[in-house]
């Protein structure tokens, strides 16, 4: 079964695509937590952060230079974002297929909520 993310990277599901080439896809989170929220994902399915394989480093980079483009486009840059990946349960991974969270646009407040 592709995951929900391979099918928004072949357009066989809607969304906001921001930026797609060869290796990743960028869209707007359904459920944006911040007045930008954007998830990079690559094209080919990694489950989860915990799944990178070594080979895959230069297609990992490629995805954070994509966010930093991005938050240049979207004009956050220069006051600055949060970058957030979940891994599987205790890190609130909702989506098994790796995303990049680009988030900003606002004071996002504590990195993690305090207990
Ligand atoms: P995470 O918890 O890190 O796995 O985040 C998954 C994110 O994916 C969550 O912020 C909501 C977003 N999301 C889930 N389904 C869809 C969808 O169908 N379209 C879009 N654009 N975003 C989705």
């Amino acid at each position: 079964m592709p995951t929900l993310f391979e099918r928004i990277v072949a357009r066989e599901l809607p969304a906001d695509i921001v930026h797609q080439d060869d290796r990743v896809t960028a869209f707007r989170d359904i459920h944006p937590r911040a007045p930008v929220h954007i998830l990079v994902v690559p094209n080919k399915p990694i489950a989860t952060a915990d799944d990178i394989d070594d080979s895959d480093e230069a297609l990992v980079g490629h995805m954070f230079t994509v966010a930093r483009d991005l938050a240049r486009r979207e004009g956050i840059a220069a006051n600055g974002y949060r970058l957030i990946i979940n891994c599987r349960e205790h890190g609130g991974q909702e989506v098994y297929h790796l995303h990049v969270h680009l988030v900003g646009g606002a004071p996002l407040g504590p990195m993690i909520s305090a207990r």
